[in-house]
């Protein structure tokens, strides 16, 4: 596959631009891989990338039942930052947001990495308390966040009131090299250094069995006909309790959908990430001038990708004491996607009932982040059946009540 590069551009604009080829093969199965992905979402196609970059582990397929990134990976607000609670996630969290730094060397495409630095309101008593315990824990864990005052919140986000009667600033928890990418460009890009490795990402191809021998598996029935393979890795966010079932067993996890909505376009405002969760609102600046909003997740399980009106109302509501000028902005459009969501509000990365079956899901509301993180430990633990950043987040930590409790980093309300 041709680089990407200043050079490329220029030659490409000399000849009207006619050279440029696919970003990724279009490709039909083959009648067996080692490895078959499910799931063409960011996480899907990472553990694919790693798997050949890491592993030599080449022969593999991604199977998407619709369009990349067409799931949670294109609909999210695309915040990264790895300010957990707790030691395992804080480690996979931020190997995660290591890898956003170079992602764009690596994959020569540009994912527009934009470290412009989170906040984490807070806005009660508990939460200062809550976010110092953060702050301290992130300094022993090597993650750099800092807890910051009200009036260097203030420095840092002019537009915000930070004396709201019911809810003023008192504080926030910082992480600097935070921020957000593109986050289509983050599936394309992995999709075509995976396809550059000979791996076949295969759309409109939906799985729709499990075939296992002797506890097994040994291939899928798809869209596309069946495919045979050695192992076998579900990657489907909101789906994954029903693609577990077509596995033959079942998973402690809700499905549930997660609102966004942008305003109009207008001048650069705010040049940082702010998260306010205890009022359930979330807000950013698109590259175009969109102010990208966010809420809580709807408060029953489902599986409807789209928005719906109240939560524009409850989302700018909850936001406008805090930025006023939210009250003068039309709002342009709206969406949703269906976030698979575990008790402890921790991912699974882990082995499953089945041989040779490996599962990644349970990010929730805030799996965009832990994208290039997760692909990298997931894809170490089917190349090698275990590995460090995944040992703790597998399913038996359900049974054996070794939960890692993260409700309060996840920060959004669910
Ligand atoms: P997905 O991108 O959903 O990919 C799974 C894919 O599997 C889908 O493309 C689906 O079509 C496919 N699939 C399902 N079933 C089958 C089948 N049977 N056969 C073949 N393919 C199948 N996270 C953050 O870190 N920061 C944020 O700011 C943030 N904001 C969010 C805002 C919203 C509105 C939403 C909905 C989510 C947000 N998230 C955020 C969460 C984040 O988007 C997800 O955790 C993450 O994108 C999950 O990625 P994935 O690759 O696992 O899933
Ligand atoms: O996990 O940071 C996050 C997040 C922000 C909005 C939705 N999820």
């Amino acid at each position: 596959m041709k680089r990407y590069s200043v050079f490329a551009v220029a030659r490409e604009a000399a000849r009207y631009h006619t050279g440029w080829e696919r970003a990724w093969r279009k490709a039909e199965p083959k009648k067996k891989y080692d490895v078959i992905i499910i799931g063409g979402g960011g996480h899907g196609l990472a553990t694919a990338y790693h798997l050949g970059k890491r592993f030599g582990i080449k022969n593999v397929a991604i199977l998407e039942k619709g369009w990349l990134g067409g799931g949670n990976t294109g609909r999210n607000t695309t915040i990264i930052r790895s300010n957990y609670l707790q030691d395992p996630s804080a480690a996979l969290y931020e190997k995660s947001r290591s890898l956003y730094e170079t992602m764009s060397q690596d994959l020569n495409y540009n994912v527009m990495f934009s470290p412009r630095g989170v906040i984490m309101l807070a806005q009660t008593h508990h939460e200062v308390r809550g976010y110092q315990r953060t702050a301290h824990a992130n300094a022993l864990q090597g993650v750099k966040t800092e807890w910051i005052s009200p009036t260097r919140v203030k420095d840092l986000v002019p537009i915000m009131n930070i004396a709201g009667p019911r809810y003023p600033v008192l504080g926030g928890l910082w992480q600097a090299r935070g921020g957000t990418a593109r986050h289509d460009a983050v599936a394309w890009g992995y999709a075509r250094a995976c396809s550059d490795m000979g791996m076949d990402v295969i759309q409109q191809c939906e799985v729709t069995a499990v075939r296992r021998e002797g506890g097994k598996v040994v291939g899928v029935d798809t869209t596309k006909g069946a495919i045979d393979c050695d192992k076998l890795g579900i990657v489907v966010a909101g789906n994954s309790g029903h693609v577990a079932g077509l596995a033959g067993f079942r998973l402690p996890i809700e499905s549930v959908a997660l609102q966004a909505l942008v305003s109009e376009p207008i001048k650069p405002c705010m040049d940082v990430v702010v998260m306010a969760n205890t009022v359930h609102g979330y807000l950013s600046q698109s590259d175009k001038g969109e102010m990208v909003i966010g809420g809580g997740t709807d408060g029953y399980n489902n599986y409807t990708q789209r928005g719906s009106f109240h939560h524009i109302e409850e989302t700018v509501r909850a936001l406008i004491e805090t930025f006023p000028m939210l009250s003068r902005l039309k709002m342009l459009r709206q969406w949703g996607g269906i976030v698979d969501v575990t008790g402890d509000r921790s991912p699974i990365l882990s082995k499953t009932p089945v041989e040779n079956v490996f599962i990644n899901c349970g990010w929730g509301t805030g799996g965009f982040k832990a994208t290039p993180g997760s692909g990298w430990a997931m894809a170490e633990l089917i190349a090698k059946g275990h590995g460090p950043l995944t040992d703790a987040f597998g399913l038996e930590r359900f049974r054996e009540g070794r939960f890692i409790d993260e409700s309060v980093a996840a920060g959004v309300a669910h």
